[in-house]
């Protein structure tokens, strides 16, 4: 089926209320696919039905936008899935910061990321729509507009790769779309270049967040943040001196993960670590 010759679409949906994001409405709901030509009504339906049923609230404005790819997108393997047993936010964001450590961001950098999405990464304590990019050594942001940030775009799992892939999350009950576009999204960041990815989500009802990185996986941080907090965000943080428009440019760039994840079971962070052979910076692969 899904060969390499045939052509495949970008599908993505953004929806807000009050007008459109860039006339001040305020987000509601996005997501997108990737998926070849005879799969493309289905996905901007499905897409549209998402929309209406609304995430943060009823939408005004919908857009969805259908992009033919001009080749073949590039084929990334997914980061493993590794669940922490962190039971409060204390001890969740202390995990986040001991792994963000571990993949080589300076503590206090990754200390203040932690606090910078505890009090809204935004202006004013809001949330953001795209993620923050700081330096990892010292913590100075990166991005072009530190209000918006910076967003990932143009990725899915391989059309050959979804039944698998649904089928292995969902035998460790991960099955929600959530954790798989989480996944897909950390994978495409860590493969952009970065050296880690901190997040969770600003819904107030879901409260598991994660760190990810090359040589950590993607680590499922569960009670990051109390039920019914309404902010929340991503840092991604670049090595000192990165290419800040090649990382940029590679964030928008057509990628498939391709394969099934690997998922393991859930640990305890100073096990996790072990495992990964201590403290030392996380090594690719
Ligand atoms: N590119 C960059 N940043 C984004 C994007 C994107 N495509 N989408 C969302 N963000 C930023 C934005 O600041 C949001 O406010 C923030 O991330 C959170 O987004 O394993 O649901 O969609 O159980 O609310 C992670 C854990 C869930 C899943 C993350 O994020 C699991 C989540 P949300
Ligand atoms: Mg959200």
């Amino acid at each position: 089926m899904a060969g390499s010759g045939e052509p495949l679409f970008s599908v993505r949906m953004r929806a807000a209320r009050g007008g459109p994001h860039e006339r001040g409405g305020e987000h509601v709901s996005g997501a997108e696919r990737i998926v070849p030509a005879p799969g493309v009504a289905a996905a901007a339906r499905a897409l549209v039905r998402r929309a209406l049923a609304g995430g943060l609230g009823e939408p005004d404005f919908i857009q969805v936008t259908l992009e033919r790819l001009a080749a073949p997108p590039r084929r990334v393997a997914p980061l493993p899935v590794t669940t922490l047993t962190t039971h409060d936010p204390e001890e969740a964001r202390r995990a986040a910061v001991s792994l963000l450590a571990a993949a080589g961001v300076a503590a206090p950098v990754a200390a203040g990321a932690v606090a910078l999405l505890a009090a809204g990464p935004g202006p004013g304590g809001r949330n953001m729509r795209g993620a923050a990019v700081m330096d990892a050594a010292t913590g100075a942001r990166r991005e072009p507009d530190p209000a918006r940030g910076v967003r990932v775009t143009r990725v899915d799992v391989a059309p050959e790769a979804r039944r698998a892939w649904g089928a292995r999350l969902r035998r460790w009950g991960l099955g929600a779309a959530r954790v798989s576009e989480a996944l897909v999204l950390a994978t495409k960041v860590a493969w952009a270049g970065a050296l880690a990815e901190l997040c969770w989500s600003d819904d107030p009802d879901y409260t598991t967040g994660y760190v990810a990185a090359p040589g950590l996986g993607y680590v499922r941080l569960p009670h990051v943040k109390p039920q019914g907090v309404p902010v929340g965000g991503r840092v991604f943080f670049l090595p000192p001196g990165a290419d800040l428009p090649g990382f940029l440019r590679r964030l928008e760039e057509p990628v498939l993960v391709a394969g099934a994840p690997q998922v393991r079971p859930p640990v305890t962070l100073a096990a996790f670590l072990e495992g990964m052979g201590g403290a030392a910076p996380a090594a690719a692969g």
